[in-house]
C-alpha cells in the first residue's frame, strides 16, 4: 500500500508546506473593529449629582422634592446631599461626585463667587455641569447651561408692585436673602431699578432666606424706625412669615405695612389671604423635570438651551384664597 503511504507522505508534506506558508504569509489583518458606538444615555443609565445648598425655606424643600420625585419617576440615579447653606460643603460634595465618576452635576449655588476651581475640575474630568436656580460668576466655558429664574426681573416686578402700593411715596425697609447669593443680589438690583424716587429705602438687612432670621431683623427695624416704615420688600416668603410674627408682636394689623414678597409658596399665599402680604412675586422651584431633560440632551450631544429662564407671575390677595389649594409648593 505503498501508494497510500506515499500519498499520505505527500499529503503530509503538502500539509506541512501549506501550514508553513500560512504561518509565513503576512496574516491578512482582521477587519478593524467598528469604533465602539457611543452608547446613548437614557434616564435609567444617567447618574446625576445634586449637591443641594440647604433646607432653609419652603422653596428649597419644594426644589429638593422636585429633583427627588422626578429622578424616582424617570429612574435617574440621583446623588443628593444637603450643604446646610455652606459653599465649602457644596464644593466637597461636588468633588466626591467627580471622584465617583457621575455622568453630570446639577449645581444650585448658594453664592455667586468661588466656583471656578471646582467647575474646572469637573470639566477636566469630562463631567458637564448645569447651574440650577441661582447664578454663578464664573467663565461660561466652565459649565454647560443655566436653568432658573431671572432674579433681576423678579426685583423689578417687586419695585413696580411697591410703587402701586405707595403711590404717594414713603419710607420702606428691605429684608434681603443670603448675602452674595444671585437671588439676593439680583432682586435688590432689580428692585432699585424700578422703585419710584418718592420711595426711600431706610435700611436693608439679610435674613438669610429663613423665618428664624427674618423675625429678629424685622423686630430690630420696628424698634429703630417704628411708624416711619410704610412698606417692606422681603426677598422670600419664609422671611416674610418671620417678619409678620414680629409685626404681630408689635401690635401692627394686616396692611399697616405694605409687604411685597417673593416665591409664591403656600405660606405666602396664606399670608395674602390673611392680609399681611399685598403682592407675591412667583419664583418657581419645580425645576426637576426640565433639568433632567436638559441633562440627557447634554449627555447625548443633542441641541440644548444654554440659558432656560422659568416663567413666573405676580400674585395678589384677591385671588389668593381661590388659588391656594392648587399651589404645588
Ligand atoms: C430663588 C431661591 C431662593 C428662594 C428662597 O431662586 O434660590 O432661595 O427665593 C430660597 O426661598 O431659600
Amino acid at each position: 500500500m505503498k501508494v497510500l503511504k506515499v500519498v499520505s507522505n505527500v499529503a503530509l508534506l503538502m500539509v506541512l508546506v501549506f501550514s508553513l506558508v500560512a504561518c509565513a504569509a503576512p496574516a491578512t489583518p482582521a477587519p478593524a473593529a467598528a469604533p465602539a458606538e457611543k452608547k446613548e444615555f437614557t434616564y435609567n443609565t444617567m447618574t446625576m449629582c445634586y449637591p443641594q445648598l440647604g433646607a432653609e425655606s419652603d422653596w428649597r424643600t419644594a426644589n429638593t422634592a422636585s429633583f427627588k420625585e422626578t429622578a424616582g419617576e424617570l429612574g435617574v440615579r440621583l446623588i443628593f446631599s444637603d450643604a446646610q447653606q455652606k459653599q465649602e460643603n457644596q464644593i466637597s460634595a461636588m468633588r466626591a461626585c467627580i471622584a465617583q465618576g457621575v455622568n453630570i452635576i446639577a449645581l444650585p449655588p448658594v453664592v455667586e463667587d468661588g466656583w471656578d476651581a471646582v467647575l474646572k475640575e469637573a470639566k477636566d474630568a469630562g463631567i458637564p455641569v448645569i447651574i440650577v436656580d441661582r447664578s454663578v460668576k464664573a467663565d461660561k466655558s466652565l459649565y454647560a447651561a443655566h436653568i432658573g429664574s431671572n432674579m433681576v426681573q423678579e426685583g423689578e416686578k417687586a419695585g413696580n408692585e411697591m410703587n402701586k402700593l405707595l403711590p404717594d411715596g414713603g419710607k420702606i425697609i428691605e429684608l434681603s436673602g443670603t448675602t452674595g447669593s444671585g437671588a439676593a443680589t439680583g432682586r435688590a438690583e432689580g428692585f432699585r431699578k424700578t422703585l419710584n424716587k418718592n420711595i426711600e429705602i431706610l435700611d436693608s438687612q439679610t435674613g438669610n432666606f429663613t423665618r428664624a432670621e427674618g423675625k429678629p431683623v424685622m423686630e430690630a427695624f420696628l424698634k429703630k424706625y417704628g411708624a416711619d416704615i410704610k412698606g417692606a420688600f422681603i426677598h422670600n416668603d419664609d422671611m416674610a412669615i418671620g417678619a409678620i410674627e414680629a409685626m404681630k408682636a408689635a401690635g401692627l394689623k394686616p396692611g399697616d405695612i405694605k409687604v411685597v414678597s417673593v416665591d409664591g409658596t403656600r405660606g405666602g399665599f396664606q399670608a395674602m389671604v390673611d392680609g399681611w402680604i399685598q403682592a407675591d412675586v412667583e419664583c418657581n422651584p419645580l425645576l426637576g423635570p426640565q433639568t433632567m431633560e436638559l441633562a440627557l440632551n447634554i449627555l447625548n450631544g443633542k441641541p440644548f438651551e444654554a440659558e432656560t429662564l422659568t416663567k413666573e407671575e405676580v400674585y395678589y390677595p384677591d385671588k389668593a384664597a381661590e388659588l391656594l389649594p392648587s399651589r404645588k409648593y
